[in-house]
């Protein structure tokens, strides 16, 4: 076998050339996904697959945010109906236990949903994190994100963030609802109150959780765990059904919004 000889300073330029490609491409979008957890992937795989331009930033190197955990690292995660429809479409397995409930393997379902959002359209960019908004006043909207190296971050540098377009982010960031917390605090002018989740209620909080995902201010969308923060709902724990479901119906309020 003969392998092919790339020397060292064309790895390099080729590897500049084809990221800075990307990162004029998607330094403007029609979506902003923060987060590539079970909501944020969701989303990302459905607005991409409507033909809408979608970058996921996720703060770590790896997807599926609370996937992969599971509950207490086991690897089994709960799925309820409908979201097994989404599951089966994406080619995951599920081990029924009753009528409409069914368990996944983590690591399969984290990799599926990514995989899937990838093949739509989506591009995901890891090791990034999302620390502010961008906004316009008359009308009053969010108009995209600042974005910061994670290990920057981490190294508690003081360097300056680059800024990033788009008709509408997703706060996809889990517990925290990080975007959303940022731009409450930074934006007053928003009138977004975050009171916080409750403890665990899971039947009502799969509910109300995919009832109230969408838009929080003009062009800021909550997806997943981060309604729950925003909406005072109860948390579910290892039951997953919701989170697809919420980054679908985000999806689909966008998809609606901008005229699709
Ligand atoms: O936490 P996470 O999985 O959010 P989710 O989609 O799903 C929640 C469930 O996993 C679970 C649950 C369901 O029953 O309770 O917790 O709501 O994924 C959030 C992702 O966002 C990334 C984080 O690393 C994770 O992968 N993230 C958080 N903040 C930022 C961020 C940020 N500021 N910038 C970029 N990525």
């Amino acid at each position: 076998m003969n392998i092919k000889q790339v020397d060292e300073v064309k790895i390099t330029k080729y590897i500049l050339k084809a990221t800075f490609d990307d990162w004029m491409s998607f330094s403007e979008n029609d979506v902003v996904i923060v987060g590539a957890g079970p909501s944020g992937l969701a989303a990302a795989y459905y607005l991409a697959k409507a033909g809408l331009k979608t970058t996921v930033f996720e703060r770590r190197l790896s997807f599926g945010g609370g996937i992969g955990g599971g509950a207490m690292l086991f690897h089994k995660i709960i799925i309820e109906s409908p979201a097994d429809e989404i599951l089966k479409e994406i080619g995951v397995k599920l081990q029924k236990f009753e009528d409409g409930v069914f368990a996944v393997d983590s690591a399969q379902f984290m990799a599926k949903l990514a995989s899937a959002a990838i093949d739509a359209g989506a591009k995901i960019i890891h090791g990034v994190t999302v620390d502010d908004v961008i906004f316009r006043e008359n009308p009053l909207r969010v108009t995209g994100v600042a974005v910061e190296w994670t290990a920057t971050q981490m190294a508690g540098l003081h360097v300056d963030p680059l800024f990033i377009s788009a008709k509408a982010v997703i706060d996809a960031t889990g517990h925290d609802a990080e975007v959303i917390s940022v731009a409450s605090r930074k934006i007053p002018e928003l009138g977004i109150v975050i009171p916080g989740e409750k403890s665990a209620y899971s039947e009502m909080a799969e509910q109300l959780t995919v009832e109230q995902s969408g838009e929080v201010a003009p062009g800021l969308y909550a997806a997943g765990m981060a309604v729950t923060e925003v909406k005072a709902l109860p948390r579910m724990g290892p039951i997953f059904g919701a989170m697809i479901l919420s980054g679908k119906k985000v999806a689909d309020d966008i998809i609606e919004k901008l005229n699709l």
